[in-house]
């Protein structure tokens, strides 16, 4: 049995723990979920009561949901690889911190552009503030991004990547997505750096998937599954912890 990652679509967070499962090539299935069709199937509650991707469902069938602790999961799995790192060690913090960053301030500063995305009856005077206010936020924090770019190949700054990377190839593209601003021209660093992950292969499978097409992936891509399918072969956790 090997373990599930549910993720999201349309443009999902989730997309970085694809490429972290592909980087890592080890056994593991995957879970679609429709974001915008509401309302999600109700199994799903079983193996996140908050209906958020990404979740991982784990050979015991225990559930671990929020990206930050399902990157560290898979980075622990990854140490060989240098994905990840030793707890105690300088290079486990500072991976860990920069987790936790892309997983709050920067991920949060796309908040306010994604309601505007999703309130088609907002009046145009409203969703220029929120634009206005989103792009700040962003830019801001490809400033910030862009300096650790700068003579280096990957985020942490060593000679391989790690799940950092992953990451935020996932929710770096969002800049290119909400059409802020010119990424190449203000923050070259950034722009380059992305570009690279994009002709990555675990990356283009990560497109491939979310896009519905057909995708190359690792031998160690064991195919989708359904809720469904793991409710009938009990694979969802025992102890519901539903929301009601
Ligand atoms: N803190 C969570 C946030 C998860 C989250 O907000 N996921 C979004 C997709 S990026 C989602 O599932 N949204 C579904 C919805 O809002 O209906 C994490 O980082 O994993």
């Amino acid at each position: 049995m090997q373990p599930v990652l549910f993720y999201g679509v349309p443009q999902g967070s989730s997309f970085g723990s694809i490429v972290a499962l592909e980087w890592l090539g080890q056994p593991y299935q995957l879970c679609r979920i429709e974001m915008l069709q509401h309302p999600w199937n109700p199994l799903y509650g079983y193996i996140n009561p908050l209906y958020l991707t990404p979740a991982l469902l784990l050979e015991d069938g225990q559930t671990l949901t929020e990206s930050f602790a399902i990157l560290m999961h898979l980075a622990n799995r990854g140490l060989d690889q240098g994905l990840g790192f030793r707890q105690g060690t300088r290079k486990f913090d500072r991976l860990n911190q920069m987790l936790a960053y892309l997983n709050t301030d920067f991920y949060a500063a796309f908040n306010p552009l994604w309601t505007a995305d999703e309130m088609p009856d907002l009046e145009p005077a409203d969703r220029e503030l929120l634009r206005t206010v989103g792009r700040a936020e962003v830019a801001k924090n490809c400033a910030y991004l862009d300096t650790f770019l700068v003579n280096q190949e990957w985020l942490l700054g060593g000679k391989t990547r790690t799940l950092a990377d992953a990451y935020l190839a996932g929710i770096g593209r969002w800049v290119d997505y909400h059409q802020l601003f010119d990424l190449q021209q203000m923050y070259p660093n950034l722009h380059r750096y992305l570009q690279k992950l994009k002709s990555d292969p675990a990356v283009l499978f990560a497109e491939a998937i979310e896009n519905d097409q057909a995708a190359i992936a690792s031998s160690k891509f064991m195919g989708h599954v359904t809720l469904e399918e793991l409710h009938a072969a009990s694979r969802m956790p025992q102890v519901s912890r539903l929301v009601a």
